[in-house]
């Protein structure tokens, strides 16, 4: 085990598991025992999109090494568990439940083929010495909505079995979308329902990112002026808004350039090459850049062979960042360079986000997903389900645990189970959104008795909502966005001193 429990609510959580469990019978039982297990590990966080969409690289990209094989090949079919281990390991575990140690290829990554049936293989578990993974279990997922169906029945499949004996399960996913989100792509976020143990996967949980932004062609894109990045985040925004409230925001990400700044992939000998593209006169430049055929067979003294490599590494866009880098500081080392594209790639983003959401949260997350998880295992006994309800209600009625109130609000709203008006919806989303209280408040940057007087206000109104004028529904979750303010209102009057 690589860490301990994520918080109070993981802790109170589990004293509850463990009082219910002298409670019920024996598979119940083990299935709790398993949700224990599962709370004291770093929070599960699912990769999924469709295929192709680079999910494999973006995961590379966020574990600062290239082990995830990427394109085609039997393992990107797979279901991936990246986790934190003591050496690097890579096993196979089988369909029942046998396990087999696989070696990596001569480049440290997991082989693009496995030498065994696929019918007979459950999914991969890597184990990984990288920090990131201290605090981040990430599963690579091939990709539901893709035409081999047989990846799409895998996908499936480790989901349902997520579901019914909380195993593998995600507490957490990064949705990755390329340029058009589809019905599938949506269909994808409702098929993660299951993988959270019947949990609605909501703005909670849930982060979606905007791959291949380099890709964008600025031009089809009104409002961008040209601009690659601008045309990204204007396109973002828009699935944001088709998607909503299910995710909070979308961000682009290049994450190719991600994973070749990131991962050691680009090297000195790429830089090399960069500063003798940059040479080149502007016209021949720009012929070069207008397709990728064009930029391997133009007539240039950079060898094709190294301009494919190139390609594949940072694609047209990152070639030609890299290139305006050097044009703009003709001393510029390799690492300069690196540090660049990987400015450019967006990453640090993503990262931040993953942080702010998920790791600050990590201990609400978690502690929901056992909830539900118990829940699940107990609903076959009337008996069970009864004391675990019961355990469960007294629990929420505790002060401290007003976090996962707020999170089961939120989620609520974010599944439509409970509807509200829609500015009001986006104030619930808001509040339980962040634990930045000028977040929470929507008045980042405004002086401290604002804040205060605001706090105060909306707990006001949020009380009255709850009182008169709302449905039984809307009523429990008015009751749960009072308090919140309420205790905003409690902890500003007690930074400020008054
Ligand atoms: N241009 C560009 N290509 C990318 C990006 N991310 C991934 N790719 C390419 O897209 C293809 C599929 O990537 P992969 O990670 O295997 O997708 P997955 O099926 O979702 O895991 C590969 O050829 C990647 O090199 C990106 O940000 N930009
Ligand atoms: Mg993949």
């Amino acid at each position: 085990m690589t860490s301990s429990l994520a918080g109070p609510l993981s802790a109170a959580v589990a004293r509850l598991v463990a009082t219910l469990r002298p409670q019920v019978g024996p598979g119940t039982a083990a299935g709790f025992d398993e949700v224990v297990r599962r709370l004291s590990a770093p929070l599960q966080v699912a990769v999924a999109g469709r295929i192709k969409s680079g999910k494999s690289t973006l995961v590379n990209a966020l574990i600062g090494r290239r082990v995830a094989p990427v394109g085609v090949g039997e393992c990107t079919r797979l279901v991936t568990r990246f986790q934190y281990g003591a050496v690097d390991r890579i096993e196979v575990v089988g369909t029942d439940g046998s396990r087999w140690v696989l070696p990596f290829d001569a480049d440290g990554m997991i082989p693009a083929d496995l030498a065994v049936d696929l019918d007979t293989v459950s999914h991969l578990e890597a184990y990984l010495t990288n920090e990131v993974l201290r605090e981040l279990t990430v599963i690579d997922t091939p990709g539901l909505g893709s035409l081999d169906s047989d990846s799409v029945a895998r996908t499936e499949k480790l989901l349902d079995q997520v579901s019914q004996d909380a195993v593998a399960g995600a507490e957490a996913v990064l949705y990755v979308f390329t340029q058009t989100v589809r019905a599938d792509d949506r269909d994808t976020l409702r098929a993660f329902t299951a993988a959270t143990a019947g949990r609605e996967a909501g703005p909670v949980n849930a982060i979606a990112v905007l791959n291949k932004a380099d890709t964008i062609a600025p031009e089809s894109v009104a409002g961008a002026d040209g601009d690659v990045w601008r045309a990204a985040a204007i396109l973002a925004g828009k699935q944001a808004a088709a998607l909503r409230p299910r995710v909070a925001d979308v961000l682009p990400v290049m994450g190719l350039l991600a994973e070749s700044a990131e991962t050691g992939a680009f090297t000195s000998a790429d830089a090399d090459a960069l500063r003798a593209l940059a040479e080149l006169d502007e016209a021949s430049w720009m012929t070069m850049l207008m397709s990728a055929d064009l930029f391997t067979t133009w007539e240039c003294p950079v060898p094709a062979a190294t301009r494919s490599r190139l390609l594949a590494k940072l694609d047209l866009y990152g070639v030609d960042r890299a290139v305006r880098a050097v044009q703009a500081e003709l001393g510029i080392t390799a690492g300069a360079l690196r540090r660049a594209l990987l400015d450019a790639s967006g990453l640090a983003g993503v990262r931040a986000r993953l942080d702010a959401v998920f790791r600050a949260r990590a201990d609400g997350i978690k502690a929901a997903a056992a909830l539900a998880s118990i829940t699940a295992l107990a609903a076959g006994d009337s008996g069970e389900r009864q004391r675990v309800n019961d355990a469960i209600e007294q629990l929420l009625g505790r002060p401290e645990a007003h976090q996962l109130r707020l999170l089961e609000a939120l989620t609520l709203i974010a599944a439509n189970a409970v509807t509200m008006p829609e500015d009001l919806a986006d104030e619930v989303l808001r509040v339980g959104g962040s634990g930045d209280i000028p977040a929470q408040l929507g008045m980042v940057g405004r002086p401290p008795h604002e804040l205060v007087a605001y706090a105060l206000e909306r707990a006001g109104w949020w009380r009255s909502f709850a009182s008169f004028g709302a449905t039984p529904a809307q009523s429990r979750v008015a009751h749960v966005v009072h308090r919140a303010y309420f205790l905003i209102w409690q902890q500003l009057r007690g930074a400020s001193g008054g």
